[in-house]
């Protein structure tokens, strides 16, 4: 019998379609203006070779080979749920008890899945909060270094992931757009939390309303072609010097907007000296781009209303504080911050439903518990946490002590997959005791782990999505039996609260049913409290989505408009309440690597000090997956070579070198190595490598630090650096790697089936 069930997922809404109980097929949403591509990768990932199948525990953890033992090379015995709930119970409490609440870090980054009440990393958190705290992390992968930032220099973190100047206004105003890094068409299938894709159409309604584009970026295909962007390819990490060039430009025109640096902004006094030698000459030797383009694209900022922006990638850098900062700078000079549709966002490309025109519209959530445990790391500060127990960290001007971690918990989230420089990780997770992963797969953190726990993919559970850059709040019904002994995140930490003596105070008494009424009754109520009458749960569910109305037409929205009109009236939250071109309090915590004012500093890996063989990696966001998450589905299999994630090279720079496409090559740096098969395209800048994130670690040799990635996942190469001292951001495109053919047989590709289990008498 086939049935049809309304669902959602960070890459799209969708239609489950299942025949006799199993899952055989997915079809977008009806409503989805752009239906969602990936979701064809859904039925092979849900029923892989990969799923976890029943809990397990690593052989030598039960054998007490724990803190000091490097994970990832012994068997898995498999192990009743009974006894996986006794045994990690008691291990809580006995790490609770003999090392305090904090020797527990359970920060736990990662996407999980769309619904907000399974939402694992949430569950896991208001599980371990409730039994008496744990270590947490603060910050996203995503714009770790712009979180820290932001709230300095414009006193908010909504101009890069909040409700921003939207596309309306773009499009109603501006004439120009100058966007660092592209708007990846690629970036816009994903949205955390699920949402119906309105991501190219808003960027196409803005060229065909007079804007033009400018992609600024080492990468052609970071815009689509219907965007018809002009080009100006840039060596990668070097934007800051540009930016400050066009500044230096606009001042030796005269044309700098003084009033503005004055009634707005500080530290323009400060800045302007120091930018007397950043001669569009200058920056030419450093960005590769000619002086005569930086002049034009200067003047052609000052003759026409203009939107500045840059993708989250260029802070994902070391100092990836400075090209932010450069270009609130410029924003500034131009004196457009809070002009209709102008001044200067973040991150337009970088996510589906960014800038999207929306109301302001409660969201929906699981009730968080309070943390009795303030011990806290910077989240990209995970390796240096368990190398440095007792250690301090600088951090956005505080000292952080690091706890000794004894146990790791993690539900929704892959480290393995998202830190840098994982061979140093791997020998830094051996410091704990115990590591536990709930995973619906075996995925490298699941590897790596001592208590490994299967959980259901969203497809067996009820859920609702949501995402607040959506105009639908989706339901998520069941569509299949959990496979396997698979459990809800949710059950298993009840039962693990049971054993610690708090289920009710974790489960509130409710069933899954009664929690989602209870998370859509509250969501009901704020929306009624805004005149919004939203249907009743049982139409809401009965129909598979609730639309929000739409937002009108003339009614766009440009941040910092009242500033703009009145800084006096309405000054920003920054301790000058103007705009902090110089921030006294960013100076003064003296910080070498991030100075009081937008600087450029030469990074540590760039195409400036690298060999004449090393090319700089960008490790950027999959198109064919979300990060690690749908890796064993089809889209990501066809475009893999010979099995192995396409490094992607300008033809030149691979004859250059001997190779041809569909090449198996090693690509190394003194960190760490990993094949990829060569893919050519003229459309990438010379000197510079694309690798996608998300082949999931496949070491050739499993526990051993060095051991080659045989199938490309690229966070064996990229550094494990801050981006600075005050935001402790994450690094990661900062890299030089060298490539060399592949000569000998092709390793074969396990990390899509399960490591080796052992019997063991109970
Ligand atoms: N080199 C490099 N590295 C990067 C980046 C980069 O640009 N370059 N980007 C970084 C960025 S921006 C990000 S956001 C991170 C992403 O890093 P992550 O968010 O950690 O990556 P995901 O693959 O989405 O991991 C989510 C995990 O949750 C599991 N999961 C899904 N649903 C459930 C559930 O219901 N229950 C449980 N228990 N588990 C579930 C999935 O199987 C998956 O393993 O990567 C970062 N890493
Ligand atoms: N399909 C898909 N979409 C996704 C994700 C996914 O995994 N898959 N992940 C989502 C997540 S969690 C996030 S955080 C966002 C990330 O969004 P972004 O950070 O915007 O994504 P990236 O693909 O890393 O980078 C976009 C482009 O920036 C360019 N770039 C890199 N370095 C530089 C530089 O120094 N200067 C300039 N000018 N350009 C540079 C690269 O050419 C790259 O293609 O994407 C989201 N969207
Ligand atoms: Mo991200």
């Amino acid at each position: 019998m086939t049935e049809i069930r309304p669902h959602a997922s960070h890459w799209g809404l969708f239609d489950a379609i299942t025949e006799n109980g199993r899952l055989v097929g997915v079809r977008p949403f009806a409503q989805d203006p752009v239906p969602a591509a990936l979701i064809e990768s859904v039925p092979a990932t849900v029923n892989s070779a990969a799923r976890i199948d029943r809990p397990y525990i690593r052989k030598g953890w039960l054998e007490g080979k724990r803190r000091g033992h490097l994970r990832g090379g012994d068997p898995f015995v498999p192990v009743s749920w009974d006894r996986a709930i006794r045994l990690l119970a008691e291990e809580t409490a006995r790490t609770r008890a003999e090392h305090g609440d904090a020797a527990i870090y359970g920060g736990s980054y990662g996407w999980s899945s769309a619904g907000r009440f399974h939402h694992a990393k949430s569950q896991l958190q208001r599980y371990l909060s409730l039994g008496g705290g744990y270590t947490f992390s603060v910050n996203a992968y995503s714009y770790a270094t712009a979180q820290a930032l932001m709230p300095h220099l414009l006193g908010t973190n909504e101009v890069f992931l909040g409700r921003m100047t939207d596309w309306a206004a773009i499009a109603e105003n501006a004439k120009l757009m100058l966007c660092f890094g592209g708007l990846a068409a690629k970036n816009g299938y994903v949205t955390s939390g699920g949402a119906a894709n309105t991501y190219g159409p808003n960027m196409r309604a803005a060229v065909a309303a007079g804007v033009k584009m400018v992609n600024i970026s080492p990468y052609r295909a970071d815009t689509e072609d219907a965007l018809a962007a002009e080009f100006v390819p840039i060596r990668p990490s070097t934007d800051t010097a540009l930016i400050l060039a066009m500044i230096h430009h606009i001042v030796s025109l005269g044309r700098e907007d003084r009033a503005f640096l004055t009634t707005h902004c500080v530290g323009w006094d400060r800045l302007a000296p120091t930018l007397t030698d950043k001669t569009p000459e200058w920056a030419e030797g450093i960005t590769g781009v000619p002086a005569v383009t930086i002049r034009g694209l200067a003047e052609r900022c000052l003759a026409q209303p203009t939107m500045l922006t840059a993708a989250w990638s260029l802070q994902r850098a070391d100092y990836g504080e400075q090209p932010y900062w450069a270009l609130i700078a410029l924003a500034g000079v131009l004196g457009s911050i809070g002009k209709p549709g102008q001044g200067v966002a973040f991150g337009y490309g970088s996510s589906g439903g960014i800038g999207n025109p929306r109301r302001e519209m409660p969201s929906l959530s699981l009730s968080a518990a309070r943390n009795p445990v303030s011990s806290f790391i910077p989240v990209g500060r995970i390796t240096e946490l368990l190398e440095r127990p007792g250690g301090t960290l600088d951090y956005n001007g505080r000292v952080l002590n690091l706890p000794d971690i004894r146990m790791v918990w993690w539900a929704g989230g892959n480290p393995f997959h998202h830190h840098q420089d994982l061979n140093r990780l791997l020998r830094a997770w051996a410091h704990p005791e115990t590591i536990v992963v709930h995973e619906p797969w075996w995925t490298a953190v699941a590897r790596h782990a001592d208590i490994v726990l299967p959980a259901t993919t969203t497809l067996e559970r009820n859920d609702i999505g949501h995402s607040s850059r959506d105009r639908f709040i989706r339901a998520m019904h069941q569509a299949i039996r959990p496979l396997g002994q698979a459990r809800n995140d949710h059950d298993i930490l009840a039962d693990l609260a049971d054993a610690a003596g708090f289920r009710d105070r974790f489960t509130e008494q409710r069933d899954e049913g009664a929690w989602l009424r209870h998370i859509y009754g509250r969501w009901h109520q704020a929306c009624a409290r805004m005149g919004f009458d939203a249907p009743d749960f049982d139409t809401f569910w009965e129909e598979g989505h609730v639309e929000l109305p739409p937002v009108e037409r003339g009614q766009s929205f440009t941040q910092f408009a009242d500033f703009w009109r009145d800084p006096e009236e309405n000054p920003l939250d920054t301790p000058s309440g103007k705009v902090e071109l110089f921030s006294e309090t960013i100076a003064g915590f003296g910080h070498a690597d991030c100075p009081g004012m937008p600087t450029w500093m030469e990074p540590r890996e760039w195409l400036g000090n690298a060999a004449a063989d090393e090319l700089h990696l960008l490790s950027y966001q999959p198109p064919t997956r979300l990060h690690s998450q749908l890796d064993p589905g089809p889209i990501a299999a066809r475009d893999k070579i010979q099995g192995r994630e396409p490094l992607v090279i300008h033809p030149e720079d691979a004859a250059a070198r001997g190779f041809e496409a569909g090449q198996v090559v090693r690509v190394f740096n003194t960190r760490g190595a990993c094949l990829a098969g060569i893919r050519l395209d003229d459309r990438l800048a010379r000197g510079v490598v694309l690798l996608a994130t998300g082949a999931w670690y496949d070491p050739l040799e499993p526990g051993v630090p060095g051991s080659l990635c045989v199938h490309g996942n690229p966070n064996v190469l990229t550094p494990d650096i801050a981006t600075s001292t005050l935001t402790q951001g994450m690094s990661a495109q900062s890299c030089l790697v060298r490539i060399e053919a592949w000569e000998g047989p092709l390793p074969p590709i396990r990390a899509h089936v399960p490591p080796t289990i052992e019997e063991m008498p109970a």
